[in-house]
């Protein structure tokens, strides 16, 4: 008979091959070297140190499942492995390399031409470049098939006007794939790279967040911008070019978000552990003890059902519901989770200095981006009646 084990209930760890372990192990490690100590100070003042990018750099951690380019060339499973030990951190940390990695390494690596991939690739890899990825506008967030952001050509130009918002990493971005209507093709969504310093862009953060504190947002402005005609990716034509990014970063956001719930259920359990009420601790308490089992059993069935959508995905059998089905459940179950581990602390579960009402605070917005809970309810009620229930 084999011997429970808690921290691993149902043995997932022998269901990765050895390369995916020691992927993770070394983003553990990174992670709990490198961004914990940081993470307090980053998320009370509203700061992030772009330094982190250099060092996901040399770590192998920005685009990691592309071949080629200075990149790792691992597999999803590994790129999911890296999100759940970044986001046991912090959220912030886990969208900026998601944004880098999925919304502008991959962008460019599937739409983009040689030249284009040659140029941007290995620096975005390095981290010597930051990327931000614009979809989203200030009209148009669930339905980004309305943008109203434009691109007109005129010679050896496409001229950019529009204005995107809540962009991670847009203020301190080097690149930015944008995404915009051509009116050349009767207004077809088409994706062109931006450098900062082109006329007519800029970038202003947003303040005043009460979540992901530790990831840099704003928006980005395009007035008359004039973006060279070889920096529109060529492969990608309509919504399809930006979804097929979101497919990748939603995949990442779905093990991520139980990172974080791993982090306040193991936060809690020492926590109960510890401390006395009624002359015993907390976790001989049976309504203590039934928070921890259903915590725990939410995310051993969340990371079983993320492994097999990135095996399913790394063998080219994927369908995008299933990422809405894991974002979806992931997300709910985490912040749920991240709730229950605040209550078990009492008064001490809103102090910041022990981690869970952060992780709580974060995961209202990754609930919400990368299509909303509600959004991806609609996705899988798509799939399961046939009908479109987006609009009345
Ligand atoms: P719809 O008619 O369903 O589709 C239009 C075309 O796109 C294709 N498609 C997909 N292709 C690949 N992957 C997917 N997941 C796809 N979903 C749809 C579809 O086949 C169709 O192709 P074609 O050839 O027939 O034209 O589109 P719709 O306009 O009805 O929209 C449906 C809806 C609401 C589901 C969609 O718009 C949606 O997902 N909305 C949510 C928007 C969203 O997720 N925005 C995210 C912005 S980026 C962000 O939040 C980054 S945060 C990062 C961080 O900090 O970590
Ligand atoms: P809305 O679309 O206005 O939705 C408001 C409410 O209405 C939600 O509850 C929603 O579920 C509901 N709703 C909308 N449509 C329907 C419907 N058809 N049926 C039922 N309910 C509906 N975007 C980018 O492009 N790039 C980024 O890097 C990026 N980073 C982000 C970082 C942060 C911190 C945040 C908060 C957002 C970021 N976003 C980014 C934007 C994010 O993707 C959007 O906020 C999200 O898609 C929702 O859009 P919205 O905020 O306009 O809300």
């Amino acid at each position: 008979m084999a011997k429970y084990n808690w921290e691993d209930p149902l043995d997932l760890k022998s269901q990765l091959t050895e390369e995916e372990v020691i992927v993770e192990d070394v983003a553990r490690d990174f992670s709990q070297t490198k961004l914990l100590p940081r993470v307090l100070d980053n998320f009370r003042n509203e700061t992030f140190d772009k330094k982190i990018f250099e060092e996901m750099g040399e770590m192998g951690m920005l685009g990691s499942t592309i071949e080629g380019y200075g990149c790792a060339g691992v597999s999803y499973v590994s790129y999911g492995l890296t999100a759940r030990q970044v986001e046991g951190v912090d959220s912030g940390y886990r969208s900026a390399m998601s944004v880098q990695s999925s919304l502008v390494m991959h962008p460019i690596n599937a739409f983009g031409t040689e030249e284009q991939k040659e140029k941007y690739l290995p620096k975005l890899a390095k981290g010597k470049l930051v990327g931000a990825f614009g979809l989203t506008e200030p009209n148009h967030g669930s339905d980004p098939g309305s943008m109203e952001t434009t691109a007109v050509r005129e010679g050896s130009v496409y001229k950019l006007n529009g204005a995107k918002t809540w962009i991670t990493n847009s203020p301190i971005a080097d690149v930015f794939v944008v995404w915009a209507k051509n009116s050349e093709e009767n207004g077809t969504i088409r994706g062109f790279i931006l450098e900062r310093g082109m006329l007519g862009l800029s970038t202003p953060k947003i303040n005043g967040k009460f979540s992901l504190r530790a990831s840099v947002t704003g928006m980005i402005l395009m007035e008359d911008v004039e973006v060279p005609v070889e920096n529109m990716l060529p492969h990608a034509k309509g919504l399809k070019g930006p979804f097929s990014c979101l497919n990748n970063a939603r995949f990442g956001i779905s093990w991520g978000a139980l990172g974080a719930a791993e982090s306040c259920l193991k936060i809690a359990r020492n926590y109960v552990l510890d401390r006395k009420q009624f002359g015993v601790p907390l976790a001989s308490f049976q309504l203590i003890q039934q928070k921890l089992a259903i915590a725990h059993t939410d995310i051993a069935l969340g990371l079983q059902a993320c492994l097999r959508v990135g095996r399913l995905k790394d063998e080219g059998k994927l369908a995008p519901e299933m990422v809405s089905l894991i974002k979806r459940n992931s997300c709910e179950k985490a912040l749920d989770i991240s709730r229950s581990c605040r209550d078990m602390l009492g008064g001490n579960g809103i102090s910041d200095e022990y981690h869970i009402i952060r992780h709580l605070t974060n995961l209202e917005a990754v609930k919400t981006y990368e299509g909303t809970h509600d959004i991806h309810t609609l996705i899988l009620g798509r799939a399961i009646t046939g009908i479109p229930s987006f609009t009345v």
